[in-house]
């Protein structure tokens, strides 16, 4: 523990506000691991006050940082790829410390930030506009994209690195620069990952309040940055409530913003399914950091007539799933992120009875030190009760059974949220059934692959209240910059667009 603390440089008391100097002269707050309840460190949060000077010297850091060649921000990107290549293992360690997920997924997180790198290098190589043809002679449209600014990332505890980076590394080669609220759950591996750009920055000469770190309060620090006009975009990831929040105070001063919010992500299982993949996919995603991931499989809509045999064999996994420390590679599943997470998981078990589900297996508080440890949950339910519509943000695997792919794929979109989706079929018809325009109503739609593990180079982000934000690849990063069309008039004359005349 102490040797990935010293590695990522994070003392007994860390400052947990940077733009160019490290401040914090709020409140001290202890972080807890979930693994053993042992003390990692302690972070001193930022005070109203400390925000302003912050947002200023990040707001200012934007008007040299949007004047780089994007391929030269692009250089920093590559650079900080670099790095979070050579402190893998440590931040890797850290995640799993700091928010309990198995050190592979761990692991696989700050890959994924290695990742969004790359990618983001070859984009600043890119970042299109389109040209288009004119009514008028010797005329030319084209847009181009500039950057906006100040990007706020306010991200969850659950990826408490991979969410900044997919944000920062399109940001950087944007040429906007960023403003980062963690989770108060994962301070430690912010400043961690703060520190690791401002090393980068620092060694390119430019300013390292382009990657500014602000940690406090939701409700304090968070809402400074949704209602800041110098915030020009709120990138957020969060519960549904939470980005509800957000989404009023930033619409109110027109800002941009980018919603992440919850998932109800569900597989359907056909009759023509495989079902050894049906089994690894569904497991993986339903145990997979605790069922702490927005794009966990929450429910599992299986064919009646393999109802019975799938539900056995899925039980059996369960019963052997090991639990415990997640930095012990035997164990696939770690601790929930704290005892309020637990809570709220046995609660909703017995909401889930009180509606008329039954609980198959799970469920039960396992007596490991920190007390944040508990077997994964399958619920059997009749369809999508009161309950089944809410996240539950934890292990909690809700079955239930269809006889049509109609019936199945109504199932699978009869929820408020719109994040992740899956059907298991070696079915061609079903699988574009699936995918069709009738078919999943979600911003990722799988087949034969799970709910989870999404890959970088596609846009990530789903429908309806998970809130129509897209981050990631594709073509996401045009939301990180202002569109800008043009006409550019070559003709040595005035002709005027709808046929208008004008005779002076
Ligand atoms: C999240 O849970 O907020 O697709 C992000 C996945 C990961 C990202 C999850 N690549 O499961």
């Amino acid at each position: 523990m102490q040797e990935t603390l010293k590695a990522l440089s994070i003392s007994d008391v860390n400052p947990g506000g940077f733009a160019g100097d490290w401040m914090g002269g709020g409140k001290h707050q202890t972080v807890v691991s979930p693994v053993n309840g042992e003390k990692l460190a302690a972070v001193a949060n930022v005070t109203p006050a400390e925000f302003d000077t912050i947002l200023g010297k990040c707001h200012a850091a934007a008007e040299a940082w949007k004047q780089v060649p994007a391929p030269k921000r692009g250089e920093v990107v590559r650079a900080l790829g670099d790095e979070l290549r050579k402190h893998k293992e440590a931040l890797g360690m850290l995640v799993s410390l700091e928010m309990g997920k198995a050190l592979r997924e761990g692991l696989g997180e700050v890959q994924e930030m290695i990742d969004i790198c790359d990618f983001a290098v070859g984009l600043s190589r890119q970042l299109y506009g389109l040209t288009m043809t004119s009514e008028r002679g010797q005329h030319r449209i084209q847009e181009q994209w500039h950057p906006l600014g100040v990007v706020g990332v306010i991200t969850a505890f659950n990826f408490p690195v991979a969410v900044w980076s997919w944000n920062t590394a399109i940001a950087l080669v944007c040429g906007d620069t960023v403003l980062w609220k963690p989770s108060s759950k994962t301070p430690l591996t912010a400043i961690a990952c703060t520190k690791i750009a401002e090393t980068v920055l620092r060694r390119f000469g430019y300013d390292p309040a382009i990657c500014s770190l602000t940690i406090g309060k939701g409700s304090e620090i968070g809402d400074l940055i949704n209602t800041d006009p110098r915030v020009a975009l709120v990138s957020y990831t969060g519960s549904v409530p939470g980005g509800r929040h957000v989404g009023k105070l930033v619409q109110e001063r027109f800002g941009r913003q980018i919603l992440e919010l919850g998932g109800n992500n569900a597989v359907i299982v056909s009759d023509k399914a495989d079902l050894d993949i049906a089994l690894r996919t569904i497991y993986f995603g339903a145990i997979g950091t605790s069922g702490q991931r927005c794009t966990s499989t929450r429910r599992i809509i299986v064919h009646a007539s393999i109802y019975e045999t799938f539900k056995q064999r899925l039980l059996d996994a369960y019963r052997k799933t090991s639990i415990g420390d997640p930095r012990e590679a035997k164990n696939l599943m770690g601790p929930l992120v704290d005892p309020a997470a637990v809570d709220t998981l046995l609660a909703a078990i017995e909401t889930v009875k009180a509606q008329g589900g039954k609980l198959l297996i799970g469920g039960e508080k396992l007596p490991l030190p920190g007390g944040c440890y508990v077997t994964p949950a399958i619920a059997e339910v009749s369809g999508n009760l009161d309950i089944v519509k809410e996240e539950t943000f934890a292990p909690l695997l809700y079955l239930m059974k269809y006889t049509t792919l109609d019936e199945a794929i109504a199932l699978q979109n009869g929820v408020p949220q719109g994040l992740s989706s899956a059907i298991i079929t070696n079915d061609l018809v079903e699988s574009e059934r699936f995918l069709s325009v009738t078919g999943s109503d979600c911003g990722m739609a799988n087949v034969n692959a799970g709910t989870s593990g999404a890959e970088i180079g596609g846009a990530f982000g789903g429908e309806k209240e998970t809130g129509g934000g897209r981050e990631s690849g594709s073509d996401a990063w045009k939301a990180y910059m202002r569109r800008q069309t043009t006409v550019i008039n070559f003709s040595g004359k005035v002709e005027l667009a709808q046929g208008i005349t004008l005779d002076i």
